[in-house]
């Protein structure tokens, strides 16, 4: 049984999971799981999309490696995919959003170009993200949070840290 939620947070690149994951995580004392970084450190690689400029994912691999950090629970998970982390691992499913123009800065000034700017672009326009998680997990515990400005990261975290008391005070009057 798990003390600390697991959490998922999600969303196209560029729109702030990695900034809200970082916080979240210094905040409450979480395990912060920079997906990529794991993926890429653990070789979890099965090839490259030249077309897309981006490494494809071994899933099972992934799982694999993933596994026993979260069976303990506190961990977030940072990725820009959420449907192929099983649902008893997690608690909440965050989905950022972010305007299309503040996007389109974002990840030009990240170098993104060509058709990995415009998937990337359609996507977000298209919700792709949130409709995942809503098909992938329990509507209940999918949230959509947007994070244009400063203060949006400082508000969403600390909606999720009540969500997180909330979570860990349900428990103990389950377990009690
Ligand atoms: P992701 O992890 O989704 O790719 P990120 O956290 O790396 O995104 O953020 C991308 C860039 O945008 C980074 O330079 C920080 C900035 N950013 C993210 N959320 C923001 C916000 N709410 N206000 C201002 N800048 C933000």
């Amino acid at each position: 049984m798990r003390t600390n939620p697991n959490i998922v947070i999600t969303g196209t690149p560029g729109v702030g999971k990695t900034t809200h994951a970082e916080l979240l995580a210094r905040n409450m004392a979480l395990k912060h799981l920079p997906i990529n970084q794991i993926a890429k450190e653990q070789d979890c690689y099965e090839g490259w999309d030249d077309e897309l400029q981006t490494w494809i994912v071994d899933e099972d691999k992934l799982l694999d490696a993933l596994e026993p950090l979260v069976a303990s629970g506190g961990c977030i998970l940072d990725w820009h995919a959420c449907d192929l982390f099983p649902q008893r691992w997690v608690d909440l499913v965050v989905v950022i959003r972010c305007d299309s123009t503040t996007l389109f800065d974002r990840l030009t000034a990240r170098g993104y170009s060509g058709k990995k700017l415009d998937e990337n672009m359609d996507a977000e326009i298209m919700q792709v993200l949130l409709e995942e998680a809503k098909e992938g997990y329990d509507e209940e515990i999918v949230v959509e949070l947007h994070s244009e400005v400063a203060e949006d990261v400082e508000q969403n975290v600390e909606r999720i840290e009540k969500w997180i008391e909330a979570w860990k005070e349900s428990k103990n009057e389950g377990g009690a």
